[in-house]
């Protein structure tokens, strides 16, 4: 087949785009209840999804069911899967400004990170095709006289993949060409309001060769959808990104059967910052640390833990900078945040940053709702700095997921760990210091699946990332995020 790796350039002007489910190998005619995406950077609509029952659910799971039970996605060699998820990375490439800008206009972040999740997302594809090739088993030949020992690796089955608004097609990514790779077959259910590029992905995946049945995807409510994919007896694994308190609910209602659930819940990351540290390189790294994405970002550097000796100028720049950062319309290429995902949020935001002076907090930038011309009519807040934060205030205990950064003072190590540590959750945390010895043994100290030193909210393919705590379990990228699909059977021959 060959592939038109052509860019493709997208309309300027914003269409309403209207989708229904992809189930089966084609997508299905919008059903009568449907759901409109308004951007949350203008009011406007940009899409139209049909809101999927609880039997549209169990046709896709049986659709997913089948390929896998009786299609020849899984017995296919691990070559003839990786060319169709190498076909489909370059389809992404085909389509790169199209699935960057539906993302920029669904979630309301800016163009230029969208365009950073596609990247990512082909990159994904691309490392999950290469594992589709070394996938293998061990053989034992030390088990005594005539015995001999395979222990072999199998694709897990039916996946169910359910992934929040803020890394729409990113986190549908760290999930979905890995699952592939391994010969799985899949439902997934995207966020209500970001459905776009998970259906785009589904024709693309048509297109690339994956068959009739391989990939599914099913829009509409978390509680119908979602809900069915927790319940399901057919579904095997269920691989879920998404708050702690809904993960909560998928454990429970996963409880009746036996399948695997790979949890990434939610974060509360520290970034630490010691005297030694390369400080401009520090408030860079803080301010990306927190404000990428507006600060929805499950490991958005979110609590500063500074050293005392310099927490003085370290705040004078980091106000400094953050005043400079450009907050606008996702679609201005010169924005650095855009808008929150909706109104809900917006005001959950705000009361943060209102309970959080109650509590002690002052505001030392930022603090409220932008209210500009171009603005108005969009969920934009002014990156917030709240300084003297003690550890018992909800802005620094629980997760407010916008453009908030906290700043507490420390005066020991120790007692950086502790605050660091001092959360329900653990999914990253962030060092900047030049010395080896406090970087490697504070890293060693932190509970958390990944850590960061000298560089924040990082990562490549090859590296696993998931959390410990109230943030989850299971991992995905990396091989121990290909291992999650796949199952091992153990043949004891004697002979
Ligand atoms: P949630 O409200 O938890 O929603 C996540 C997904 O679960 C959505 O698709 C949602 O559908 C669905 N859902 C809701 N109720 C459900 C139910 N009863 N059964 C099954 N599915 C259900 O999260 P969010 O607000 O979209 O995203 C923000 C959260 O995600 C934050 O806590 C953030 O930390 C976390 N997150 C974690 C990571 C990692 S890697 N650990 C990455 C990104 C985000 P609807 O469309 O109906 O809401």
């Amino acid at each position: 087949m060959n592939v038109e790796l052509n860019v493709q350039t997208p309309p300027t002007e914003t269409a309403l785009r209207t989708y229904g489910h992809y189930i089966g190998g084609s997508e299905r005619a919008q059903g009568e209840k449907t759901v409109d995406r308004n951007s949350p950077a203008t009011g406007q609509v940009v899409a139209r999804y049909s809101s999927g029952t609880t039997e549209e659910t169990k046709e896709a799971i049986k659709a997913a069911r089948d390929a896998f039970d009786e299609g020849t996605w899984p017995h296919l060699s691990g070559q003839d899967r990786s060319r169709v998820l190498n076909r489909l990375a370059s389809l992404m490439h085909r389509d790169f400004e199209k699935l960057a800008r539906i993302e920029a206009e669904e979630t309301g972040k800016p163009l230029r990170l969208a365009r950073g999740d596609v990247q990512g997302s082909i990159g994904l594809t691309e490392y999950a095709a290469a594992l589709a090739l070394t996938m293998h088993g061990d053989v034992h030949t030390n088990l005594g006289p005539g015995f001999t020992g395979l222990v072999t690796r199998e694709p897990a089955g039916v996946v169910g993949m359910i992934t929040p608004w803020n890394f729409p097609l990113l986190l549908l990514m760290q999930k979905l060409p890995f699952a592939l790779a391994a010969g799985c077959t899949a439902v997934a259910k995207p966020a209500e309001v970001t459905s776009g590029t998970t259906l785009e992905i589904a024709k693309l995946a048509t297109e690339a060769g994956v068959p009739a049945g391989v990939f599914n995807v099913v829009t509409g409510r978390g509680s119908v959808v979602g809900q069915q994919l927790a319940e399901s007896e057919f579904v095997d694994v269920l691989s879920f990104t998404g708050s702690t308190d809904v993960g909560r609910r998928i454990i429970e209602a996963s409880g009746t059967n036996s399948k695997r659930l790979s949890m990434e819940l939610g974060g509360k990351a520290a970034t630490i910052v010691f005297p030694d540290a390369n400080i401009e390189e520090a408030v860079e790294g803080v301010l990306f640390g927190v404000f990428f994405n507006q600060g929805e970002c499950c490991v958005s550097g979110a609590r500063l833990l500074v050293h005392e000796e310099i927490a003085d100028t370290f705040l004078a720049a980091l106000v400094e900078r953050a005043q400079r950062l450009a907050v606008g319309q996702p679609l201005d290429e010169d924005s650095d945040i855009g808008a929150l995902i909706h109104a809900d949020h917006l005001k959950t935001v705000l009361d943060y940053i209102t309970l959080a002076q109650e509590r002690g907090a002052k505001v030392i930038t930022g603090g409220k709702q932008l209210d500009t011309a171009d603005l108005r009519q969009g969920y934009f807040v002014a990156p917030t700095i709240l300084d003297q934060v003690d550890p018992a205030n909800p802005a620094f205990l629980e997760e407010i997921f916008g453009p908030v950064l906290t700043v507490t003072r420390f005066h020991s190590t120790d007692e950086a760990i502790s605050l660091a540590n001092a959360v329900e959750f653990g999914l990253a945390n962030t060092i900047w210091s030049k010395n080896i010895d406090t970087a490697l043994s504070v890293g060693r100290a932190l509970r958390s699946g990944t850590v960061w030193i000298n560089t924040t909210i990082d990562g490549a393919p090859q590296l696993p990332g998931g959390g410990v705590k109230n943030s989850g379990y299971g991992r995905e990228m990396g091989q121990a995020g290909f291992d999650e699909f796949t199952e091992i059977k153990t043949i004891q021959i004697r002979t």
